[in-house]
């Protein structure tokens, strides 16, 4: 007979959950989720329609080397294969660095581990971060995987404009190419959760909470494990199948205030798996800091529509971000009244 004490209990009361699966939930039976072919000529069109009905869709034909995902990969689960004294070299995350559990500073906190890094030459906390290890070979593999995701990444926002016939075909891209883009990159570890913790509380144990990602657009890859999930319209979770040859990409709040609302920055979550580990890596293609978001009318489906939000600075959008909890509404301060 297995005896449960009671602080194994306690040590995860921290750790959000939610229900298992339930009926008004859809688990994934068929195409729900929009694949697009980069290599199609209607791809502009269909990543268009994506970013409308779900801002969210998977990409193939990518073009990003596999070798170039691989290396990465096979060095960042040497990272997290670590003791901990090692890891806690590379923290504690503030923002940027080693993290532990807590989701940035106001007490969110989940079942991952995460290096978090930003891309913004502007700001040198990044220099401070030990890696154990031959750091070199490290940061050579983030710089050749960043450098291949952003162009996949810049050449799917370019098939917007293309798409809805407008011009300056980098209207959105120039933001993730500018040489001050304050960009970030995350490489998620989720390990497998403890099955009789979900058994006990039967419930899901959450790896990452649900939230929208602020960027313009965010460029995800994940190991052969499952665990995302992302919401519909209708606010029902739709788990997503992992497929580590392709690129999942998420509509990001700058963007859905450059289209005045007519792609949607849409929310998603992980939840922990109790058998096997996952593993992601996300760019968070944003705009420089001194960026002004507002929407554009090439965007807008009418034109001439009322505007949905004020402008603001990218800096003035992240400032007021890192005060608020992972799964609040970020663009609520900046709707108009
Ligand atoms: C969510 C998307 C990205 O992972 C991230 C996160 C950031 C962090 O981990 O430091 C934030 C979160 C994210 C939004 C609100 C703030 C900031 C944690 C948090 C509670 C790197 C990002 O850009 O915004």
């Amino acid at each position: 007979m297995v005896v449960l004490s009671q602080p194994l209990v306690e040590n995860f009361s921290h750790i959000k959950t939610c229900k298992h699966n339930t009926s008004t939930d859809h688990v994934y039976t068929g195409n729900i989720i929009p694949v697009i072919d980069l290599l199609d000529p209607e791809a502009n069109t269909l990543i268009i329609k994506a970013c409308q009905e779900f801002g969210f869709f998977k990409v193939v034909n990518h073009g990003v080397p596999i070798e170039t995902i691989t290396k990465l990969e096979s060095e960042t689960v040497k990272f997290f294969n670590l003791s901990q004294i090692e890891k806690d070299k590379a923290g504690p995350a503030n923002p940027f660095g080693y993290g532990n559990k807590r989701i940035g500073s106001n007490g969110d906190v989940d079942w991952v581990e995460y290096l978090l890094f930003t891309t913004n030459p502007e700001l040198t906390h990044q220099k401070s971060i030990t890696i154990p290890g031959n750091a070199l070979h490290f940061w050579a593999l983030v710089n050749e995987y960043i450098n291949a995701v952003r162009n996949m990444g810049c050449m799917v926002l370019e098939k917007i404009p293309e798409g809805l016939r407008i011009e300056p075909k980098n209207v959105l891209s120039r933001m993730l190419r500018d040489e001050k883009s304050d960009s970030c990159f995350r490489l998620n570890h989720y390990p497998p959760c403890p099955e009789l913790l979900q058994a006990l509380s039967g419930r899901n144990l959450i790896g990452f909470g649900e939230h929208t990602d602020p960027q313009v657009i965010s460029v995800a890859r994940s190991n052969n494990t499952s665990g995302l999930q992302i919401s519909l319209k209708d606010g029902t979770w739709l788990s997503v199948p992992p497929d580590p040859f392709s690129f999942f990409i998420n509509v990001g709040d700058s963007l859905q205030v450059m289209s005045n609302g007519r792609f949607r920055s849409v929310r998603h979550r992980v939840l922990a798996d109790s058998l096997k580990t996952r593993l992601s890596m996300i760019y968070f293609g944003g705009p420089p800091l001194s960026e002004k978001i507002a929407p554009l009318s090439c965007l807008m489906e009418e034109p001439g529509e009322e505007l949905l939000y004020n402008e603001f600075t990218w800096s003035e959008y992240k400032k007021s971000a890192y005060k608020t909890r992972l799964g609040d509404n970020r663009l609520s301060l900046f709707e108009k009244g």
